[in-house]
């Protein structure tokens, strides 16, 4: 769990995402597409091309729940019950994958707020992302 001063780091620097989130999330699946091609297998039905309106509405829908789990910090598991039942049940995503967007997701938002990031910033995004990521995993069985 994060403590308040993570908590109070996260909500400050997603008040900036949320102003590009959706751009955010499509250079952060671009960045996973390329930098782990395997994981373009989850998606063989996308056309995965650079600013494809696939992959960004994709992008869009992945920071959204994002932005869902910041308002809902203390209750990150409720506000992304139904989310987590989808990739367990029906996606079945190998959950190693879930670290692999969530560095893409960090190297996006530092490169586009670099002075934001500081390292408390950094620590506090990437155990978010944890949690988030547990928490999409944790049906699995
Ligand atoms: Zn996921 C889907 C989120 C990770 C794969 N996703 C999805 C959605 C969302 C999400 C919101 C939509 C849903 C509906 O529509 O209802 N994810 C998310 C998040 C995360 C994730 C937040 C983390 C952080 N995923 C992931 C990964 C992968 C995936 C890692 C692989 C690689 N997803 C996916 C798929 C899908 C999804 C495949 C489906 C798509 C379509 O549309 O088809």
């Amino acid at each position: 769990t994060l403590t308040q001063a993570e908590k109070a780091a996260v909500v400050t620097i997603w008040a900036k995402v949320a102003t590009q989130a959706d751009a955010i999330g499509a250079e952060s699946l671009e960045r996973l597409f390329s930098s782990y091609p395997q994981t373009k297998t989850y998606f063989p039905h996308f056309d995965l091309s650079q600013g494809s309106s696939q992959l960004r509405g994709h992008g869009s829908k992945v920071m959204n729940a994002i932005g869902d789990a910041v308002k809902h910090v203390d209750d990150i598991r409720g506000a992304l019950a139904k989310l987590s039942e989808l990739h367990a049940y029906i996606l079945r995503v190998d959950p190693v994958n879930f670290k692999l967007l969530s560095h893409c997701i960090l190297c996006s938002v530092a490169a586009r707020y670099p002075s934001d990031f500081t390292p408390e910033v950094h620590a506090a995004w990437d155990k978010f992302l944890s949690s988030v990521s547990s928490v999409l995993t944790e049906k699995y069985r």
